[in-house]
């Protein structure tokens, strides 16, 4: 072989200089727009695209599946305000990042999907190419907008467009379909740079209607117990300290959904979380937030709201559709989180009477009974832990760390953790959102923490933890400051159930007996460290916090100390019939 390096003549040198092709296009074009992480998982066709992505500067994070990818970069969106941005290959790993992209619209996080697909020729006749499948028309459903970009003088319009759709109004999952050939395609680089688009003002403000504004505030004056109901899309907002002068000068109580935990410490004197069967019930007007009245809601009627026909809702929302979705809503406030509570404050600058001393009262005395009870519980010491005693240790660790990340899956291991760990500030807690849905941690866990830079606690049942444990490799890959706490209680709910035939299946709720998860984090150069006692998982856990160093804690739990499905057991259809 020669070792003469070939001279290209100076004509088609210079001329490759003044090229440019759909790869650097795209990398170009998200880079503009202030995009510079990506979450996924490589492959044919998009390899390269992710080694020159890197290579131009950009954050390429490889996981092991691209659902956890794709978890991540909703998380990242639902972090940063910028859409989270998630690559994957085409038909098969397209179609697992496709679970994280509909979550994503459901709990209203911006991400873009971007999927190398197949030659539309071969696609489109059905002819059987390489992982083939029509992409966008499966995508579209599941997510706000979709878009193929067919030439590399459309990368600019493409990625804008992508950006536009996800984080406008109410934001939520874009698929992006990024065929093969797009790659490749080679244009004058100075038309390529000219065809690219910085986005002007992507999530331009919603003012909404002075009209509006005075229907709120006349239905909360007249207000006798009046309630604000806090959820995650408040949180999204970033408008934190409007958000907090104007609870603190409306005087009201709040409740606040799982996310929006912490936009207020949980310890504010106006935070009615601890009585929140009461403010639901009794109060008369309820204020919604960036909170949608859906089944984490039981409706907006029901038992849990009292009495029938006893209830008038405000709803502060981006998505006027949203309005009289599950009950009338007598005031809808349609704008941006930020422009309607700033309006709002200024129509209560002309005149405001904080709520009736009676109401006020009646909570506080509601939240002191009820936390002077769980003050009680959470310094149980029992061994083996139940949730309070592990939780007990954890919440410590959370409140002497405000500033740590929050991610929790499971069924028990959410419902105790989210009434047993305080957050006090915002953006905090990541949690398996709208859909309740498993397999969110490990993905959420490394957003988390490559977007905060803050320490992550990962507090995951040992079900909500297998959807995703594979992914703690890519934690220790990237050697990323997450703790992962195991709630092991040896299966969903409980480990206690057995199969009625006396066959050698155990239970379809059950698992492996005392599964020893910590040898997993240790196959991969983290720390593992096994606890039984709460002594032992305080000292793991506040280690494991202090040094940043991946770990993985199996804290063995009762298993007899769940119930089923948590919190939400009346959601199971049951038989009737006996056999
Ligand atoms: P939670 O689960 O915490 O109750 P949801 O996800 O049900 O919250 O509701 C979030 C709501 O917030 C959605 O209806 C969404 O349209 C709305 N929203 C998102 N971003 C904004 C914003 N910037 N301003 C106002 N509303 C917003
Ligand atoms: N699959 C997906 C994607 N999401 C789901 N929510 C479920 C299945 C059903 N499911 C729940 O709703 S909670 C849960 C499952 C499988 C696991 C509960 O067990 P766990 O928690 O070990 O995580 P606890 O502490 O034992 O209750
Ligand atoms: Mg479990």
């Amino acid at each position: 072989m020669s070792t003469e390096v070939e001279e290209r003549p100076a004509s088609s040198k210079q001329s490759q200089e003044q090229l440019t092709d759909g790869f650097h296009l795209l990398i170009d074009a998200l880079q503009l727009n202030g995009l510079n992480t990506i979450y996924g998982v490589p492959g044919i066709p998009i390899t390269d695209f992710g080694r020159l992505a890197q290579a131009s500067g950009m954050r390429v994070l490889s996981f092991r599946h691209e659902q956890h990818a794709g978890n991540a970069a909703a998380v990242a969106g639902y972090l940063t305000q910028k859409p989270g941005l998630c690559l994957t290959v085409s038909a098969p790993g397209f179609l697992n990042g496709l679970t994280a992209l509909a979550n994503a619209t459901t709990n209203c996080f911006p991400m873009i999907l971007m999927s190398g697909s197949s030659e539309r020729e071969i696609v489109d006749l059905q002819q059987g190419d390489y992982e083939e499948m029509d992409q966008l028309a499966i995508a579209k459903p599941l997510c706000k907008a979709a878009f193929r970009i067919l030439h590399a003088e459309d990368i600019g319009i493409g990625v804008a467009r992508a950006i536009r759709a996800a984080v406008s109004g109410r934001p939520g999952g874009v698929y992006l379909d990024l065929p093969a050939k797009l790659f490749g395609q080679v244009m004058e680089a100075q038309k390529g740079q000219q065809s690219l688009i910085k986005v002007v003002d992507p999530a331009p403000q919603q003012i909404p209607a002075p009209a509006a504004i005075d229907r709120a505030l006349s239905a909360l004056k007249s207000a006798k117990k009046p309630l604000i109901i806090l959820g995650k899309g408040a949180a999204y907002a970033q408008v934190d300290d409007t958000i907090k002068s104007f609870i603190e000068t409306s005087g009201i109580p709040f409740l606040p959904m799982s996310m929006a935990k912490g936009l207020l410490p949980d310890d504010h004197p106006q935070c009615a979380a601890a009585a929140r069967s009461l403010v639901l019930k009794e109060s008369d007007v309820v204020v919604m937030l960036g909170a949608r009245l859906n089944w984490l809601l039981s409706h907006g009627k029901g038992k849990a709201w009292g009495e029938p026909g006893t209830k008038q809702f405000i709803q502060v929302d981006i998505e006027p559709r949203e309005m009289d979705s599950n009950v009338e809503i007598v005031a809808p406030v349609v704008g941006d989180m930020g422009s309607c509570l700033i309006a709002m404050l200024g129509g209560m600058q002309k005149g405001w009477k904080t709520p009736p001393a009676d109401w006020i009262a009646a909570v506080n005395d509601k939240c002191s009974a009820n936390v002077a009870k769980m003050k009680q519980r959470l310094g149980s010491d029992t061994t083996p832990m139940d949730f309070h005693t592990a939780l007990g240790a954890l919440r410590q660790i959370i409140e002497q760390r405000p500033e740590a990340m929050l991610v929790n899956e499971g069924a028990n291991t959410l419902d105790f953790a989210r009434s047993i760990i305080g957050m006090s500030q915002p953006r905090k807690r990541v949690d398996v959102g709208t859909w309740g849905i498993m397999g969110i941690g490990m993905g959420a866990a490394v957003a988390a923490a490559v977007e905060t830079g803050h320490p992550v606690l990962a507090v995951e049942g040992d079900s909500a933890f297998g959807f995703s444990g594979m992914e703690i490799e890519t934690i220790c890959r990237y050697n990323l400051p997450v703790c992962v706490v195991i709630f092991n209680n040896n299966g969903i709910y409980r480990g206690t159930d057995t199969n009625p035939t006396g066959a050698e299946d155990v239970a379809p709720t059950v698992f492996v007996k005392d599964s020893r998860y910590e040898l997993m984090m240790q196959a991969f150069g983290g720390n593992g460290v096994y606890v039984t006692t709460r002594d032992e998982l305080s000292s793991a856990v506040n280690e494991a916090m202090d040094s940043g160093r991946p770990t993985l804690v199996n804290a063995i739990i009762d298993e007899n100390a769940g119930t089923e499905s948590g919190r939400i057991g009346n959601l199971n259809p049951q038989s009737v019939v006996k056999k």
